[in-house]
């Protein structure tokens, strides 16, 4: 479908644009370009291996789930649903005091005295706040992303001014539907000062109402889930009922009960999608890959092959070896971001998106890049490919970031045959 003539040229086009902005934004955080040289980097061999590569945004039905809860709330029946709330047309979310903790507020949000926000309150709210961003999805838990798509709600702190906070607010936690079993309550939470600014120009935390242009199916925690634009999956507490807040001053996330470091962000680290398994002696070899690009941005995706074995012993990370730096692949074209997205383009208004669909900075912060290189021939053997990512500041992976606990970060590797 896409000719590598003309993914090459859209990309001339594009990185001519991309220097230009890039240039223009340097002086912000992440603006420093970390666009390669795209033509220098990529070869027609590689052409196939690029052309199969996944579309940037995750079509609807190719996210991976997390899902806890027995039965989980989006096998509900639609008549079940509708009598919990799990519809557009009877969700209701309730906005109180922490009993044990309380904050005071002058007017709580609740079911019992009619105050309770539905979704038609949601959507006027949306009218004036509403923001959309891309975000990759990823789970502390599992080594790679769950989907990347474009998330659009109104911001977590303009429901919360609604209850007039006066004192005694530290933090913010919230969980959804449960099935009405204590014992099933997943919940996470904020510190107050994360959900009320948007800091370090972070997009703001969001009650989500729909992903690529279309409402939020049950599957993803519709009809209101929150997204943390710089978290791990498990602060994007799916089906929404509920936002607590508390004087309590640490977190109280159910995810701290599986020894998880709940306020890590998001890690940068690279992977491969496509290494032949097995190769003709002298041959090149195409291999694409992508990678995630967490809270630290990135500055390179770089490879190291060796034959099976030779590492040496006394460098873990490998610090010492030949690293050799890959392409990172320009954005798609305006009509090729994929996910079922409208004519397969940005939504209009996306954060970090100019008018025309395009971002402003590449690669986008906690989002993804894909990356590909073409090795040169190599005499029959086994081989291992590794992966790594550098960081905006300079920093190979794994470091400063190598606890498992905090997020995947690894060097990934991978073997293959040269026959
Ligand atoms: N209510 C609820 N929200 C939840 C979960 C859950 O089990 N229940 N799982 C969390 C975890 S651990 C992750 S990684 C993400 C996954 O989001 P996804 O299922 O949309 O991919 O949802 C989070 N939100
Ligand atoms: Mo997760």
């Amino acid at each position: 479908m896409r000719d590598f003539d003309r993914f090459m040229r859209d990309h001339d086009l594009v990185t001519r644009r991309f220097f230009m902005r890039v240039g223009a934004a340097s002086l912000g955080i992440f603006g420093g370009g970390a666009i390669q040289s795209w033509a220098d980097g990529l070869s027609p061999e590689l052409n196939e291996a690029v052309a199969k590569l996944e579309s940037y945004m995750t079509p609807l039905d190719k996210f991976r789930d997390i899902s806890r809860g027995s039965p989980v709330p989006h096998s509900l029946s639609e008549e079940k649903r509708i009598e919990v709330g799990l519809t557009r047309e009877t969700w209701r979310l309730e906005v109180t005091a922490d009993l044990d903790h309380p904050t005071r507020i002058k007017q709580p949000l609740t079911i019992a005295d009619g105050t309770a926000l539905d979704f038609p309150g949601l959507m006027e709210l949306a009218k004036t706040h509403a923001v959309k961003f891309a975000k990759v999805m990823t789970c502390l838990n599992i080594g790679c992303p769950l989907g990347t798509g474009i998330w659009e709600g109104v911001p977590l702190k303009v429901v919360i001014w609604k209850t007039q906070p006066i004192e005694n607010f530290r933090r913010v936690f919230y969980y959804g539907f449960h099935n009405n079993e204590p014992k099933q309550i997943f919940r996470s939470s904020l510190p107050a000062g994360r959900v009320l600014e948007d800091l370090y120009d972070l997009p703001p935390v969001i009650l989500c109402y729909k992903l690529n242009g279309q409402w939020l199916s049950p599957e993803r925690g519709g009809p209101v889930r929150v997204v943390v634009p710089e978290a791990y999956g498990f602060k994007s507490i799916k089906w929404l009922s509920h936002i607590v807040l508390t004087n309590l001053a640490v977190a109280n996330d159910t995810y701290i009960e599986g020894n998880n470091d709940v306020d890590s962000p998001l890690k940068t680290f690279a992977a491969t999608l496509s290494v032949p398994p097995s190769v003709s002696a002298n041959q090149r070899i195409p291999v694409t890959g992508y990678a995630q690009v967490g809270i630290s941005g990135l500055k390179k995706v770089q490879f190291w092959v060796c034959p099976k074995g030779t590492e040496p012993t006394n460098d873990p990370h490998f610090v010492t070896a030949n690293w050799t730096d890959a392409t990172i692949l320009p954005p798609p074209k305006s009509g090729e971001w994929g996910g079922d997205m409208p004519d397969s383009k940005i939504p209009a208004g996306t954060l970090e998106f100019d008018d025309s669909g395009l971002p402003k900075v590449w690669p986008m912060r906690f989002s993804k890049v894909h990356w590909a290189t073409l090795l040169d021939g190599l005499p029959v053997g086994e081989y291992t490919l590794r992966s790594r990512t550098v960081d905006e500041k300079g920093h190979a992976q794994p470091m400063p970031r190598p606890f498992r606990k905090s997020g995947h970060a690894e060097i990934e590797q991978v073997g293959f045959v040269v026959k």
